[in-house]
């Protein structure tokens, strides 16, 4: 996996850490939209552009707000390719990708390094694109669901609130909940190069799930009778659990579909109107086993597992 030092491109290995944990470096661009006009982000139609990935559940979140939102109209995407090698994500052809029509990048890196020219970091998705300053405005997922929710409602065709402001210290609280615990616990599971990060990840993980579980089974979502942003959030872990994380990531403790309301409640949003369509489990499957050659070095990509995301569900 590659990443950018000083505007430069490279493959050379970081040091690993002493205690073999994986550590995510918080994101570095936090600007905002904003309706009020109070930043250089006006909420307009057309002008944002959204570089996403079908296979990294980060991304999900804003592929399924928009969505929902039935913001397609205003805001435009590009897809890369699910395999990510030595130069990391990269634009198409391919089946359901679709090219850099805003810059013409090759490498997602180049997307990076134009809003950046000394950039140091991961080239990471998603990123929201301004046309018109030429920059990006975010590449934090949780907060571009936020801009898309309460910000660009102005352009959205379905009315949904997905974050009503009563709810957001609840809604913030529940997304951090499980943020440490279940959405990067898996990947602080899978990327672990000691037994001891592995377990302590491992154990936040299926804790973190029981939790879920168990609140799931007084109430159809995580933040009571209403689906909000932390379903959001929640939703394209679980979607990726049997897929990938329980075999890939070794979070094997049990399956998805050995909790009886995680999994109805997976399918319950799977099966909204909107959701199914932005959820590709074969570039999933094709990103993780493809491209993470430290744990899977043959990247052979396994045939199942077998879910009927379609199964009725009572919620
Ligand atoms: N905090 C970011 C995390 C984004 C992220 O880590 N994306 C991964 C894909 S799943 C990525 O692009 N990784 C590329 C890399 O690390 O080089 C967010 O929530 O938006």
């Amino acid at each position: 996996m590659g990443r950018l030092v000083d505007g430069q491109w490279t493959t050379a290995p970081k040091p690993a850490r002493k205690d073999g944990r994986f550590v995510r470096k918080p994101t570095q661009f936090r600007d905002f939209i904003r309706a009020d006009g109070s930043t250089p982000y006006a909420a307009e139609a057309g002008r944002y552009h959204l570089y996403v990935s079908w296979a990294c559940p980060w991304a999900h979140r804003t592929l399924i707000t928009r969505a929902l939102l039935g913001l397609e109209d205003a805001i435009s995407l590009s897809i890369v390719d699910p395999f990510m090698g030595d130069d990391g994500w990269t634009f198409g052809p391919g089946p359901d990708l679709i090219e850099d029509t805003v810059g013409g990048a090759r490498f997602l890196h180049q997307v990076y390094t134009r809003a950046r020219a000394d950039y140091t970091g991961r080239a990471t998705v998603p990123v929201l694109w301004d046309r018109q300053r030429d920059t990006i405005v975010s590449n934090e997922s949780r907060e571009i669901i936020r801009m898309f929710d309460r910000e660009m409602r102005a352009h959205a065709r379905h009315d949904l609130k997905l974050a009503p402001p009563a709810l957001h210290a609840e809604i913030d609280a529940a997304i951090d909940a499980n943020y440490d615990t279940i959405n990067n616990g898996v990947y602080r599971a899978g990327f672990a190069r000691s037994q001891e990060a592995y377990e302590e990840a491992v154990q936040a993980v299926f804790a973190g799930l029981e939790r879920c579980e168990a609140l799931l089974s007084r109430q159809p979502y995580l933040c009571g009778d209403r689906f909000t942003e932390a379903d959001i959030c929640l939703f394209p872990t679980l979607l990726r659990f049997e897929l990938v994380y329980y075999a890939h990531f070794k979070c094997n403790l049990r399956a998805l579909r050995d909790h009886p309301n995680l999994w109805a409640y997976t399918r319950a949003i799977y099966q909204r109107p909107g959701v199914a369509e932005v959820c590709k489990l074969d570039q999933i499957k094709q990103h993780y086993y493809r491209s993470h050659e430290s744990i899977n070095p043959p990247r052979i990509v396994p045939g199942g597992p077998e879910l009927d995301l379609w199964a009725p569900h009572d919620r």
